[in-house]
């Protein structure tokens, strides 16, 4: 059925969300919208909105995603988000939450419907994810809109307790651990992306930002006793790895040098990306919602972490102060020295070298991390249950 005929009842009695994606650059803004809104209206059968104001970077996440204003996928009511066109005179009235995605700064007239509610919105302004210490102090803290008296609560995103955690389908774990113990799945899935590698191949997805590392990077794999197979989705990192080649990498095709193999593959919807790496051995991911899926994922990896003028390199060590916790001090070394080379795009052969002796160890540890974690309160979970404390 075509997704704009689509007709749905909407029930008064259920809870209405709005939510704001404005995508300053990259998939990260959306790609946690968009999650944070499926998961919302399946988990807690919750009425949402997801007001997004770019489709293109959406629609590389979500190619069922269709060029018109209003759709509804996956049990969200997707709007182009233009201008004013969010405001009561064109849709609904303002929502009982509404979450400003990453302080995109909601309409002055959307405002004043939400301020002209009967009984107050819950406003949420969703913050960046960060291990930081700060986040604790924080997340939930209220500051009152100056225009309409509105209270707007920061949701912080962290890994403690006190934070507003991380987002985590009910049963993403499963889904992973029935995915990575059938080799059916993968054989099929790689076969499906014309990845052809044997058993003793290292496979490695590979999604980065320009990093001048890189080169170094692959000479270390290229170099080394052990076959790598680096999958790469098409993306910004392509260049780089063609001018390290000396030649195109088009889609599809695997060009080899010494054990390097690198294949470019298509860039993946978001469930199909999970596959991706649940599939491979190794995992190089980027800025925060791929962080995320890779800790999913329970495997080793390295993260390019989105870089701000200075603020970055603060924010990645007091992750890896998090993520090294259960491992001996030369083994934290080992993965510190990988993450800050790989972010500083300093000298990667030893690091790499070095993480890779660890990689057993690496391995079990990323699978015990990811089952601690999922023993927290997810995202989404927290943000319903502070509305429903309210109520
Ligand atoms: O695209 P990003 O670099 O987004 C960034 C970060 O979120 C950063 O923190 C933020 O400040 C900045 O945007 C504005 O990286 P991220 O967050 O990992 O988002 C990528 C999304 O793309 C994620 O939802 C996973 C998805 N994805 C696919 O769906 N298919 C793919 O093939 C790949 C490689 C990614």
């Amino acid at each position: 059925m075509d997704a704009k005929t689509v007709q749905v009842t909407i029930d008064k009695a259920v809870p209405r969300w709005d939510i704001f994606c404005a995508v300053v650059d990259n998939f990260g803004d959306i790609g946690v919208c968009w999650r944070l809104a499926r998961q919302l209206a399946a988990e807690y059968n919750l009425s949402v909105r997801l007001w997004v104001d770019q489709l293109a970077p959406f629609r590389a996440l979500c190619p069922t995603l269709q060029e018109c204003d209003q759709q509804w996928l996956e049990g969200v009511d997707v709007r182009h988000w233009q201008g004013e066109n969010c405001t009561p005179e064109t849709s609904d009235g303002a929502a009982d939450v509404v979450v400003e995605g990453f302080a995109c700064n909601l309409p002055a007239a959307y405002i004043e419907a939400m301020a002209a509610r009967e009984e107050a919105p819950i406003w949420f302004n969703l913050e960046y994810l960060t291990a930081e210490p700060w986040a604790d102090e924080y997340h939930s803290l209220p500051s009152i809109d100056a225009q309409t008296g509105l209270r707007k609560v920061l949701f912080v995103p962290g890994f403690s307790a006190h934070t507003g955690g991380i987002l985590r389908e009910r049963d993403v774990i499963e889904r992973r651990d029935q995915w990575q113990s059938h080799s059916t799945y993968r054989s099929l899935f790689l076969k499906q992306l014309n990845v052809q590698c044997d058993h003793h191949t290292r496979l490695v997805s590979l999604f980065s930002y320009e990093n001048s590392a890189l080169p170094e990077l692959l000479r270390a794999m290229e170099q080394f006793s052990q076959k790598h197979c680096v999958l790469v989705p098409m993306g910004r990192v392509v260049a780089s790895i063609e001018s390290y080649l000396g030649e195109s990498l088009p889609l599809g095709q695997a060009i080899t040098r010494g054990a390097l193999t690198v294949q470019a593959i298509p860039f993946l919807a978001q469930a199909e990306y999970d596959h991706l790496l649940w599939s491979c051995d190794f995992n190089i991911v980027r800025g925060e919602d791929s962080l995320v899926r890779a800790l999913w994922a329970g495997k080793p990896l390295l993260w390019h972490i989105y870089p701000q003028e200075g603020e970055h390199l603060i924010k990645l060590q007091a992750f890896l102060t998090r993520y090294t916790e259960g491992l001996t001090p030369e083994q934290a070394a080992a993965v510190t020295a990988l993450w800050m080379a790989w972010n500083t795009q300093a000298s990667m052969v030893e690091p790499w070298q070095q993480a890779l002796a660890e990689l057993p160890t690496l391995s079990r540890q990323a699978r015990s991390w990811a089952l601690l974690q999922s023993g927290k309160t997810d995202l989404a979970a927290k943000m319903v249950q502070f509305c429903t404390k309210l109520v």
